[in-house]
């Protein structure tokens, strides 16, 4: 794409969720790549689903570049019975931040979506075209109705506004730092935890979600925040760009995978009254890979990694 200025490193980034997985990947990856003004948001700083508390903010900060990483998540489960608040707090967040950043002039945006804005039954590697061309999946209509709110308030901001503001569509993230509750978190973790705690105390059974024939794709939340910070350089257009790793495995093989990294040699059986979910959702990561940007994290080193985190900051001792 050109006529795209890479930004100044000199300018102050705000980042709004900044003690998420993902927010803080990014803060510790802005700051690495020599910004030496980035201020975080959560919510000990600012209620971002507060409308003059979010102005307040913004306006006593001044960014000139935003990266939107805040927002209500959750696995499958927190997904599926807690729809409104994954519902209305993310309209509230997102709306709130967009509409504080047009106020103060805030040049660069770039909010995060979700792989679930896609149709449950799209054409699979997903592109970015096939956004609105069918049904969603039920266990999380309600977040990626608001994602998708979202995805349209930036092209309307673009397009009635003249912002230069973007959209990453990121398929499932983990890594350190993530949420491990053992139902609301996302699979990963959760596996992480089930499995690790089964080894040390010498369990001969985990049981796993559903039928184990899902396939979902994980990006390590270190490669995603590298490919915000290759977006804010190097792309300027009102289409969202998936970021993903390109490969996908099936919930089954995950199982195993975490089982042997944790040390976990007994039986594994499946709890088939858990949803599945979406059958498959890997991205088609051509408008990102054109873009000059690739993942760096393998999954097998990401699994063991964020093992390594649950055993020294979570895991009973
Ligand atoms: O990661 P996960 O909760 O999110 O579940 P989704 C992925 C798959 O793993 C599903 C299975 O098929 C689950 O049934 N699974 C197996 C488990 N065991 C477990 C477990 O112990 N915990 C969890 N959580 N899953 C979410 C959306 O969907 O993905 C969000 O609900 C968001 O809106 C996020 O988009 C990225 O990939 O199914």
């Amino acid at each position: 794409m050109t006529g795209i200025v890479p930004l100044d490193r000199s300018a102050t980034v705000l980042v709004a969720g900044s003690t998420g997985l993902v927010g803080s990947a990014v803060v510790r990856h802005l700051r690495e790549r020599g910004f030496g003004t980035v201020v975080g948001a959560h919510s000990a700083d600012v209620d971002l689903t507060d409308p003059a508390a979010t102005a307040a903010f913004l306006d006593a900060v001044r960014p000139s570049v935003v990266v939107d990483a805040a927002a209500r998540v959750g696995g499958i489960h927190a997904n599926n019975t807690e729809p409104v608040e994954f519902l209305t707090d993310n309209l509230r967040i997102q709306t709130n931040l967009f509409t504080a950043a047009h106020a103060v002039g805030v040049d660069r945006l770039l909010f995060l979506g979700s792989s679930c804005v896609y149709p449950k039954h799209s054409p699979q590697p997903i592109p970015e075209s096939a956004l609105l061309t069918g049904e969603l999946e039920q266990t999380n209509d309600a977040y990626a109705i608001a994602k998708i709110a979202g995805l349209i308030a930036i092209r309307s901001y673009r397009r009635q506004y003249g912002r230069k503001w973007i959209s990453a569509m990121p398929t499932n993230v983990y890594g350190p730092g993530d949420n491990f509750d053992p139902v609301r978190s996302h699979v990963l973790p959760a596996l992480i935890r089930r499995f690790h705690d089964a080894a040390a105390s010498g369990a001969d059974e985990v049981v796993v979600w559903g039928t184990g024939t899902p396939r979902r794709e994980f990006v390590h939340a270190d490669d995603l925040a590298s490919a915000c910070l290759h977006l804010l350089d190097h792309y300027d257009g009102a289409e969202p760009v998936n970021v993903g790793v390109g490969a996908d495995v099936s919930i089954a093989h995950l199982a195993t995978v975490v089982a042997e990294a944790a040390g976990y040699t007994g039986r594994i059986t499946w709890d088939t009254s858990k949803p599945d979910g979406t059958p498959r959702k890997l991205l088609d990561t051509a408008r990102l890979t054109a873009l000059g940007w690739k993942p760096g994290i393998a999954l097998a080193y990401g699994i063991r990694d964020t093992l390594r985190w649950y055993t020294e900051s979570v895991a009973p001792s």
